[in-house]
């Protein structure tokens, strides 16, 4: 096939190109390195894409002919042709957060950065991590946009094959980023040995190459919630723990930067982004949720729509009769962003140009010659902060509080520092009487991101969370089902369901609860005993040890005494580990023991007993060699009798 050739005109300069004919326009461009931006993952229902375009190019789309202009997204190319840019855009104000912090424990080297992948800016801090002192601080927008604004269009395009140019795009991003903060600060980038990675769930899957399918249906459980070190870009990389497919790593980090959990009273912490992520503090307990707010207040989706850039209308206000806008970089408007959007809307109720509802008094709302609101931007702002109001009022009923109890009010992330917050409340975004007990905290996930790479302490903080999930939630919550079971009040089809939630709920915890404490090696069979067919505590007891280093036979439940001693023999196994949670396959133990008596191996392999209703007096009357009351504890007298062997 005969090539066409394209010239592309960017920035001042002309660039020809050959691509084969029937490509898109859109395609072609990304294909040859040119940044062309698509919110809508390329629907040509966004506009952001537009072009100059002439020569042998499709007729204008039904999209284009309704939009009036032509869009990368939709036209194709067809023969010799040449395509006009608008002018590269540069984000203005991308939030760095930053400072100095105190080195505790920090990451390997001497250099170390800390990095924040939002859906849509990515920010980077470099530090010193001997004195903690952040040498350079800088940010550049995901350039995954050009596969769509939000993050279920990136899963979307991750499933149709596009993971490793998701996952190129964003490790080419950091690495930018790593090669910009050396330079600013003059240090050579191979010294930077270490990093830490906040970001939500979907990002950090498509930093890592992960299949992001179980994020992207009903019932929308991720199936790897990171707390792992790995080596991205070259770099010793911590990716700090998501709490949910949609409550990230960047929550856990904002959460650890607010020091919110440290306080005696009631918080909320709101970071307001395209996913809108809340989380309130409450008597001790960390209630999350995230909210599909949209991209409105990222300036995508919004007709006259764009990010912080020079030219966006950045703040506006009624005052005496008349809108009074200010737009970045002094020069004349050519969109809105998300700050200017907010007050926009607020001047708009104020001035009685749109009215409680949403409806407009005319066709549209001018807020300067070439920048106008219709009235689906104002049905997008409403989305986007019905979505972050329900959020609050949810988590609030959830932990049966009300906005006066709140004693503190987080506001994170680069578009919340932004926003004022007076407009922010007139247009119901946030509750009124909230902005008293407001503070903005800046980018506060790159900051928890920080936090971490200078204090690996703090990275432990995920694994206590963990543990009272497992002890506070999961097996309380066991305990509940055992009573509503003795009572009739559920029977055995809802006990198994509840079983198989608990297990599930453990295997997600496993890395956090199995990493802590003294390794030894070692070989341990473990099952439990004949007559018994529960297997929940005795799997977390498995976790436990497998946690520890030590290697784990699991025979499964109903097993026989002779099946124990059996293969402790063939495998040479240190400890045989028997758990029994009825009365009456209790005495199993008691058989278990008389057999490796028996075969005259008792010397060489020690036994452990555990489950509800064994108790250490009962242990020590039919010799076993040790009791433990709960997982940990059969993990901590496991590595105690291997290390005393
Ligand atoms: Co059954 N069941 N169950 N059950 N069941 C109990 C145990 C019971 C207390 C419920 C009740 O009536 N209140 C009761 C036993 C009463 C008794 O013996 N005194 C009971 C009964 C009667 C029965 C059946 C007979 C019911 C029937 O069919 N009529 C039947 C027996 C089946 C059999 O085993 N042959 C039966 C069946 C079942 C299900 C299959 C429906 C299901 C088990 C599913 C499964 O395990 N895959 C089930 C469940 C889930 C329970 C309850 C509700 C929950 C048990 C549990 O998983 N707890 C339980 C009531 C309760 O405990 N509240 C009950 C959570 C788990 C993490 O705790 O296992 O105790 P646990 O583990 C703890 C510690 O004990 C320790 O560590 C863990 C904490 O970290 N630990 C060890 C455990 N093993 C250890 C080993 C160690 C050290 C520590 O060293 C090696």
């Amino acid at each position: 096939m005969k090539m066409a050739e394209l010239k592309i005109f960017s920035g001042g300069t002309q660039t020809v190109i050959h691509a084969e004919p029937g490509r898109r326009i859109a395609d072609v461009l990304r294909a040859n390195g040119f940044g062309i931006i698509s919110p809508c993952g390329g629907r040509g229902v966004c506009g952001k894409c537009a072009v100059i375009l002439n020569g042998n190019i499709s007729s204008p789309a039904p999209a284009e002919q309704k939009a009036g202009i032509r869009l990368a997204c939709q036209a194709v190319l067809e023969g010799d042709a040449e395509v006009i840019l608008p002018r590269e855009e540069v984000m203005e104000g991308i939030e760095l957060g930053g400072g100095a912090l105190i080195p505790a424990a920090p990451m390997d080297g001497t250099y170390g950065a800390a990095v924040d992948i939002g859906t849509t800016t990515i920010a980077m801090n470099l530090y010193d991590l001997r004195t903690g002192n952040c040498l350079a601080r800088c940010g550049i927008p995901n350039p995954q946009i050009s596969v769509g604004a939000d993050v279920m269009s990136r899963i979307g395009a991750s499933m149709s094959g596009a993971s490793g140019v998701l996952q190129a795009q964003v490790t080419g991003a950091v690495n930018t980023l790593l090669v910009q903060s050396c330079s600013l600060a003059d240090i050579d980038i191979s010294r930077v040995e270490s990093m830490t990675a906040a970001g939500n769930t979907t990002m950090l899957y498509l930093l890592t190459g992960r299949d992001p399918t179980a994020l992207s249906r009903a019932p929308f459980n991720a199936d790897h919630l990171f707390d792992e070190t790995l080596t991205l870009c070259g770099r010793n990389t911590y990716l700090p723990r998501c709490m949910h497919a949609f409550v990230g790593a960047d929550i856990t980090c904002a959460v650890l930067a607010s020091g919110m959990c440290d306080k005696k009273g009631t918080a909320l912490l709101c970071d307001v982004g395209t996913n809108g992520e809340i989380a309130l503090w409450k008597n001790g307990e960390l209630l999350v949720t995230s909210t599909a707010a949209g991209p409105a207040f990222e300036g995508a989706g919004i007709s006259c729509g764009c990010g912080s850039v020079r030219g966006a209308i950045d703040r506006v206000c009624f005052s005496g009769g008349k809108l009074i806008v200010h737009v970045i970089g002094e020069e004349d408007a050519r969109g809105v962003c998300g700050s200017g959007l907010i007050d926009a809307v607020a001047a708009a109720l104020d001035s009685g140009m749109v009215d409680e509802t949403g409806c407009m008094a005319q066709d549209f709302y001018e807020l300067a010659p070439a920048v106008r609101l219709l009235p689906g931007d104002i049905r997008a702002v409403q989305l986007a902060k019905a979505a972050v109001a329900a959020g609050i009022e949810t988590l609030l009923e959830e932990a049966d509080a009300d906005i006066d109890d709140i004693d503190d009010f987080y506001i994170a992330g680069g578009f919340g520092s932004h926003m004022n917050l007076e407009s922010a409340a007139a247009i119901g975004l946030f509750p009124e009487n909230l902005t008293n007990r407001a503070a903005s905290i800046g980018n506060a996930a790159l900051t928890g991101a920080a936090q971490m790479l200078l204090d690996r302490g703090t990275q432990q903080q995920g694994r206590k969370i963990a543990q009272d999930i497992l002890e506070k939630g999961l097996i309380d919550g066991m305990n509940v089902i055992g009573g509503k079971f003795k009572n009739n009040e559920v029977f055995v089809p809802e006990v198994l369901v509840a079983a198989r939630a608990m297990n599930q709920g453990a295997a997600l915890l496993k890395t956090l609860l199995a990493e802590e404490g003294v390794k030894a090696s070692g070989k341990v069979c473990i099952g439990t005993v004949q007559g018994d067919l529960h297997d929940i505590g005795k799997n977390l007891v498995k976790m436990m040890l497998e946690g520890k280093g030590l290697e784990v036979i699991d025979l499964g439940t109903d097993v026989a005494p002779e099946v124990f001693v059996e293969t402790a023999k063939k495998e040479g196994c240190h400890i045989i580990a028997l758990s029994s949670l009825l009365t009456t396959t209790m005495g199993v133990m008691a058989d278990v023991v008389k057999a490796v008596d028996d075969a005259g191996i008792h010397d060489k392999v020690k036994i452990i007993v555990g489950g509800a209703p064994v108790t250490e007096e009962f242990s020590q009357r039919i010799g076993a060699d040790a009791y433990a009351p709960d997982a940990a504890s059969a993990a901590d007298k496991a590595i105690e009798l291997c290390l005393n062997a």
